[in-house]
């Protein structure tokens, strides 16, 4: 039993809510979710790391937290969350993440009116029970009902982020690949296909005949239950839910497996009209003609039989790339070694966690030659935001850098609020000092939709900006994607000449798959960002290019696969355009 990083984040958010609850100290509550916050933008796992002196390392983490943390790494409970568990009914925690409920009314509600979840809340707002508590006027009680009433309407099948599904199906896959008699083991599904979330897991495994790794699946660590197991098949969920669907495998059907397995599903029904057209048949076990099976060992094969290339799995969506196969035409995706820099980088001048210093070597030892150093603009509600002083005082710093570490260009920028009106936390006097401008909405995400599209149009409108940063505003899991007019976005950002980001922070990714895909085909450049808060998190660019490659991006349709004069040049004009 070794905890992943999304489930011991997850306690320490648990222990911040019920701390809340019970009304402690506002202090201690911060530092769990202080805690879980930069728990969750680890992209090491904690359980791979030294122990409890190497966590008191990380930002926010003393010893009494490093202490819970190897508690829960090495046990998988935390005696301290379960003691607060007992003392709070579980419904509790949930009505905290209803719209304007914090811990003063959801204690109101406990002991005045006895209620002690969603289910009762919804009751007692029908029976008019709240407006005898203080503090729940009707603008709150109409609040309420509407999030209520549409928690019941959208309590579809849960899905997981891409992030969170890898610190399981990652640790699964080693498991199982090193199983004695084991040949091969596909993660196919969605998981395979980059989505940015997945319903569940596709296993693949291909093993000797003498090899049992269905029995061998039971001892897995991370294993809630197998909900059935056959000699061939299995399907069982892990300890956070994620359901795992698992089926071994001959080899001579192996790639027609992997093929079928990892759909989509609408990929798979085009091939197999395209099968079909040419008298051959498709299935998870091969090609065939007859009886006499054409292809089936690689998917390769079974692609070519077809007269089709092989396809990026990224790809296999039915949106056009079997015509593109067919034609010739399908497009040389972006690849992770194409990104020439990043254009999204945090300092701990403002909310990031490492010196520029720091960040700028990272950077360069993953071999990116410029980074732009885009720290939070000042702004109300904004921690730790620069000013046009401390900005100033940044570009000196840069200055200096630069001198230091000629083999790595470092860019000057900001990501800048865009105000509720549209307009930019920072003046024009200060947006023209910099080689960068980033904004982006971090606030007001409800506006309807006419509203937030002059708020994104006025935005553009300035002469300054050279990338809209995570235009949607979505997080996975919890926020959705604010409303607006994505095509007149696009129009404008053409029209002036912005690029727009493809933001690779695994809580939003955003554009999305499909997002990407319209904006390239509107000839919008796009911006691979990591958003990188720590050394760390230069990683997290690899999220960012699974969506491009997913929204058919090219090496030529990013602006950061430009070499370092090209982007200087094309930034100028950007500004200018
Ligand atoms: P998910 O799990 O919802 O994130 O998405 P997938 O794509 O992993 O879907 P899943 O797990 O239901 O099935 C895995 C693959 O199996 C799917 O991508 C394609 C294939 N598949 C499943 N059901 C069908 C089907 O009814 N017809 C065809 N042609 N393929 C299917
Ligand atoms: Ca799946
Ligand atoms: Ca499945």
């Amino acid at each position: 039993m070794s905890m992943h990083n999304a489930e011991i984040a997850d306690a320490f958010d648990e222990m911040g809510d019920l701390l809340s609850i019970q009304g402690d100290s506002p202090f201690r509550i911060r530092a769990y979710q202080r805690a879980a916050q930069v728990i969750r933008g680890l992209p090491r796992q904690l359980s791979e790391m030294g122990g409890s002196e190497e966590y008191q390392e990380l930002p926010g983490i003393g010893e009494d937290l490093a202490g819970k943390i190897a508690e829960l790494v090495h046990t998988g409970h935390l005696r301290a969350l379960e003691k607060l568990r007992r003392g709070v009914p579980p419904g509790v925690r949930e009505l905290l993440k209803l719209p304007g409920m914090g811990p003063v009314r959801v204690r109101a509600l406990q002991q005045g009116l006895h209620v002690r979840n969603a289910t009762e809340l919804e009751r007692a707002i029908g029976a008019g029970a709240l407006s005898q508590l203080r503090g729940f006027g009707p603008v709150i009680q109409s609040r309420l009902r509407a999030a209520l009433s549409k928690r019941s309407v959208s309590a579809g099948p849960q899905r997981i982020g891409l992030s969170v599904a890898a610190q399981f199906a990652e640790p699964l896959r080693k498991y199982l690949a090193s199983l004695e008699g084991v040949q091969a083991v596909e993660i196919a599904g969605s998981y395979r296909r980059r989505r940015d979330t997945v319903g569940d897991l596709d296993i693949l495994i291909c093993a000797r005949p003498e090899a049992d790794p269905i029995a061998a699946l039971g001892r897995f660590g991370d294993l809630r239950e197998i909900s059935a197991a056959g000699r061939t098949k299995a399907a069982c969920v892990l300890r956070n839910g994620l359901q795992v669907d698992v089926r071994v495998v001959p080899t001579e059907s192996f790639g027609a497996a992997l093929l079928y397995f990892t759909g989509s599903r609408d990929h798979n029904i085009h091939l197999r009209r395209i099968a079909q057209e040419k008298g051959l048949k498709l299935s998870e076990y091969g090609l065939f003609r007859g009886a006499r099976r054409l292809a089936g060992e690689t998917e390769r094969q079974v692609y070519e039989a077809l007269k089709l290339s092989w396809m990026e799995p990224e790809l296999r969506e039915d949106r056009g790339e079997i015509e593109a196969a067919q034609s010739g035409e399908l497009p040389r995706i972006i690849e992770a070694g194409d990104l020439k820099g990043d254009l999204h980088v945090h300092t701990d001048a403002s909310d990031g966690q490492d010196s520029l210093e720091r960040m700028v070597l990272a950077a360069r030892a993953r071999g990116l030659s410029y980074i732009g150093i885009t720290d939070h603009g000042k702004h109300l509600g904004i921690y730790r935001g620069l000013d046009a002083e401390r900005l100033a005082r940044q570009g000196e710093a840069i200055d200096a850098l630069n001198g230091k570490h000629p083999e790595i260009a470092i860019l000057k920028g900001a990501e800048v609020d865009i105000l509720e009106d549209g307009r930019l936390a920072l003046p024009d006097s200060v947006l023209s000092t910099l080689d960068l401008v980033l904004i982006a909405v971090h606030s007001h995400f409800d506006l309807p939709k006419a509203r937030q599209t002059a708020r994104l149009l006025r935005a553009l409108d300035n002469p300054y900006v050279t990338i809209l940063a995570h235009p949607s505003g979505r997080l996975i899991p919890g926020r959705a994607a604010s409303t607006f007019d994505f095509e007149r976005i696009l129009e404008a950002a053409h029209a002036r000449r912005c690029a727009i980001e493809v933001n690779g922070q695994p809580t939003r990714l955003d554009l999305d798959d499909v997002r990407v895909r319209a904006a390239r085909d509107a000839g919008v450049l796009l911006s691979l960002g990591s958003d990188a808060h720590s050394v760390e998190q230069f990683e997290f660019l690899q999220g960012a290019v699974s969506q491009a490659r997913r929204g058919w991006a090219r090496r030529e349709d990013v602006l950061n696969c430009r070499p370092v004069g090209q982007l200087r040049k094309l930034l100028r004009e950007l500004r200018a355009g």
